[in-house]
């Protein structure tokens, strides 16, 4: 049996957690049930000390969720959340493939074994993407964000040399972690949303099997959106960086 730990980064997700966390339960045990005892699920929550109370949400479930981990750290960003996270699974939770998921209903819990069902089809890097045939982003999103998302895809794809990924800022993966532990987490250098394309380099680096299955994204109706301008700022000099690295190393 393979273990597999959904990593659920909170930040201020009072709002959604009980319901999120009730749903993606339900849609694991689906899962669990239909693959026949292939996999196993755990969640792991890593919130960064929300003084929304998160934390003691997630703890009083865990009374009745023998599944459902958590881990709280100082805040440090998305990149750092999902750092301690992998690490946390891999050593003690001995996963097996990881899976990434915003914890705020804008990835569909159903779509969960979508992703894993590439897992037999030998791909070990599995995107639930925005910008493939079939994929949606929402249709009341405004013009700037439409662009942001959008062009900010195609720079990174372009400038990070992995132009074949449509959709490499999705947040809703699966990573085998055969070759997650290859990589050098503590010297990422990503501490922000810019996580998403930094792994997703450097996975296909060390030979990363990617698949992408398309996913209708939906802004989230509780709570707020945490990206910030240094997000964008750190993301536009993680790619130079990603360029500098692959022009000096022809
Ligand atoms: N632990 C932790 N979680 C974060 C941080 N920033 C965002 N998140 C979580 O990451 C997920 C995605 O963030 P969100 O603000 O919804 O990003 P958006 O969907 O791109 O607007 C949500 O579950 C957030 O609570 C952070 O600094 N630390
Ligand atoms: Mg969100």
């Amino acid at each position: 049996m393979k273990n597999i730990v959904i990593v659920l980064p909170t930040y201020n997700e009072a709002e959604n957690c009980e319901l999120f966390l009730r749903e993606v339960t339900e849609a694991i045990k689906n899962c669990e049930q239909e693959q026949d005892g292939l996999y196993s699920f755990k969640l792991l929550v890593v919130d960064d000390y929300s003084p929304d109370g998160t934390g003691d949400i997630v703890r009083r479930l865990q009374n009745e969720m023998p599944h459902l981990h958590l881990i709280q750290k100082q805040k440090e960003g998305l990149g750092k959340a999902y750092i301690a996270g992998f690490k946390h699974a891999m050593k003690e939770l001995d996963a097996d493939y990881v899976i990434e998921m915003d914890s705020d209903f804008s990835h569909n819990p159903k779509d969960i074994r979508r992703l894993v069902d590439e897992i037999k089809n030998g791909f070990t890097f599995v995107i639930g993407s925005r910008y493939v045939a079939g994929g949606r982003i929402p249709d009341n999103w405004g013009y700037l964000r439409v662009m942001n998302s959008k062009y900010g895809n195609v720079f990174a794809r372009h400038i990070a040399g992995i132009s074949f990924v449509r959709d490499c800022t999705s947040g809703f993966r699966l990573l085998d972690c055969e070759l997650l532990k290859k990589i050098d987490l503590d010297n990422l250098r990503a501490s922000g949303y810019s996580f998403q394309m930094n792994i997703l380099y450097e996975m296909i680096k060390r030979g990363a099997q990617v698949k992408e299955i398309p996913i209708s994204f939906v802004d989230r109706t509780l709570g707020k959106s945490k990206l910030s301008k240094r997000d964008v700022i750190e993301f536009m000099i993680n790619s130079f960086q990603i360029l500098f690295e692959r022009l000096t190393k022809k």
